[in-house]
């Protein structure tokens, strides 16, 4: 029987929890026994029967499960099916996924425009500084009264959006709104995940620190003459393969919107709430973030329609702006999460009633394009707190919330990779892996409101499913696991002259979309990834899937602990 590595073994390639569900999917093998095994397969500590075959919806792959739930003991194994091979090796453990919380809070850290990454915390990716942004320009697209075109302003700080250096406010909103969530979540499993970040030795969690450093930036984006948002900080176009020290282009802020100032307001309204019991730490933070926030608020009021529109605008001013456009020109969802987040902080029922929060039945998944969502968060998780008018309505959030827990879980337990990911094809769009990862964070927020353990299983699957028990056999988070990605469309992995990526980095996943016109190895749904730089439609990395993968490896890690 053959004693190679099996990639048809497909596992989650980090672990297992003790007591939780433990399955591999193995594709191709006929009917007949499988094998828990040390690595040397030399000891064998489970045997089990390969489960019936299945084809897999999407994919289309012949897949048997191998299910090994029944074994407890920690340690390092691999899955070793006779005349196929054996697998990946992974343990089971306790706090068996805290090296990826960990590591995927740092990936923030390493998208830090604007202060060098020192080897002390960047080891062998330590980088100059790049992109100091104290030398903004306003694009004639933004030009008010007080700031004509050309006018220069600062806005340093903050996260590099992705695999280019631009900053976009659209896109940092969801992304702060989950870290700030899982804070608030989880206030003190947060406050032990240490990342090794220049500000570790604060009294702050390291998870606010670097969410500190995108929210200075994000501040700054702000028109104080009006309170209106710029919808991003960029470049006319993106940079060349260059690392940060290197791409001297010059940047622009660009016309405000309604979506920005919306998603800023939300932000700075929860992180008021946040922030206020580090008043001492950070006198005035609090304060400056809420007014930041009504000021955004009032701005959205008076223009609730001004959209972002890239190739409009490129037929007006000059220098036209071809990078990403976070284009999204319906915002009845950025009313609602913003009106809640601060409804919450002030306790105003005004806010609460500026908006109808229950316009349809839906309880939509949330993506940067749609956070409504968000909103049910906030104020289930705030729920008793609220005045009487929040709490009416309590009922109803949780009811809609275990709905979409319910809805995203159908059929997961008989699907071929019996993961809540890969429902249907409908999963697998640009940045699938978010979709994965936020119905991970959907699954947690219904165990939270309901105490029902299944939800958290039904969240670990998906957990699997980016760490390796998927179509492709790649665990997606790059540093982690025995098959992580390579080539990540990612400027400083590629620029930086070190062979392996920049650690704890969630790639974008499959897309059958394909729109980079790179050759994939396949155009099937689950399947359309392709490690290649060239891919930034199915390998780029970028902060708004990076977000719920730490919420989702975080607090998968403080309720097992629990
Ligand atoms: O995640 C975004 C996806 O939903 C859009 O379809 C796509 C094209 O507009 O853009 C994605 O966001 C990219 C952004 O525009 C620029 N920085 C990299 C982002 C991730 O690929």
């Amino acid at each position: 029987s053959a004693q190679h590595l099996a990639e048809a073994i497909r596992i989650n390639q980090v672990g297992f929890y003790p007591a939780a569900p433990k399955v591999a999917v193995v594709v191709g093998a006929a009917a007949g026994k499988f094998y828990l095994t040390t690595p040397d397969l030399a000891t064998t500590v489970f045997t089990g029967e390969l489960g019936p075959q299945q084809t897999a919806a999407l994919s289309l792959q012949q897949t048997r499960m191998a299910d090994f739930s029944d074994f407890k003991g920690a340690g390092t194994y691999v899955v070793w099916v006779p005349g196929l091979g054996y697998s990946h090796p992974f343990q089971i453990g306790s706090g068996v996924h805290t090296a990826v919380a960990r590591a995927a809070l740092k990936g923030f850290y390493y998208q830090r425009a604007s202060m060098p990454l020192p080897p002390a915390y960047a080891s062998i990716w330590s980088r100059p500084l790049g992109h100091p942004d104290n030398q903004v320009l306003v694009h004639p697209s933004a030009a008010s009264a007080q700031r004509p075109a050309g006018s220069v302003i600062a806005a340093p700080r903050g996260w590099y959006d992705a695999g280019d250096y631009n900053k976009y406010v659209v896109n940092s909103g969801i992304t702060l709104g989950t870290l700030f969530s899982l804070y608030e979540d989880f206030p003190a499993y947060c406050a032990e995940l240490n990342t090794g970040i220049p500000e570790s030795g604060n009294e702050l969690p390291d998870l606010l620190d670097e969410a500190l450093w995108n929210l200075r930036w994000l501040l700054a984006m702000q028109d104080p003459g009006d309170g209106g948002v710029y919808h991003k900080l960029t470049n006319a176009s993106f940079d060349g393969m260059v690392m940060p020290a290197d791409a001297r282009a010059p940047r622009y802020v660009v016309q405000k919107s309604t979506a920005a100032a919306l998603d800023f307001a939300a932000v700075t309204a929860q992180a008021s709430r946040v922030l206020r019991k580090f008043d001492r730490q950070l006198p005035g933070l609090a304060d400056s973030c809420l007014r930041a926030s009504t000021t955004a608020w009032a701005w959205a009021r008076a223009h609730p329609a001004v959209f972002y529109e890239q190739d409009a605008l490129n037929k007006q001013f000059q220098p036209a702006i071809s990078t990403g456009a976070y284009g999204d020109k319906s915002v009845s969802d950025e009313f609602i999460w913003a009106a809640a987040e601060l409804y919450v902080t002030t306790k105003q029922d005004s806010y609460y009633r500026a908006v109808n929060l229950f316009p349809d039945a839906q309880t939509p998944l949330p993506s940067w394009s749609q956070v409504r969502t968000l909103a049910y968060y906030t104020l289930a998780r705030c729920g008793p707190e609220l005045t009487a008018l929040g709490r009416k309505d309590l009922p109803q959030l949780k009811s809609r919330l275990l709905a979409l827990a319910d809805d995203l879980a159908q059929g997961s337990a008989t699907r071929a990779y019996q993961t809540v990911m890969g429902k249907s094809a409908a999963d697998y769009n640009w940045g699938s892996n978010a979709n994965a990862a936020n119905q991970g964070v959907a699954l947690v927020q219904a165990y939270r409101l309901s105490g029902d353990r299944k939800y958290l299983q039904l969240a670990l699957t998906n957990l699997d499913y980016l760490l390796g028990r998927n179509a492709t056999g790649y665990c997606y988070v790059t540093g982690c696991g025995a098959r992580p990605p390579q080539h990540p469309h990612h400027r400083p992995s590629e620029a930086d002259g070190v062979r392996a990526p920049i650690p704890g980095l969630l790639v974008g996943g499959p897309n059958p979309g394909r729109q980079d016109g790179c050759q994939y190895p396949s155009a099937l749904a689950d399947l359309a990834y392709d490690d290649e730089v060239c891919s930034y439609a199915s390998n780029e990395i970028a902060i708004n899937w990076q977000a719920p993968l730490v919420y989702l490896a975080s607090a998968l890690e403080a309720l097992q602990t629990q």
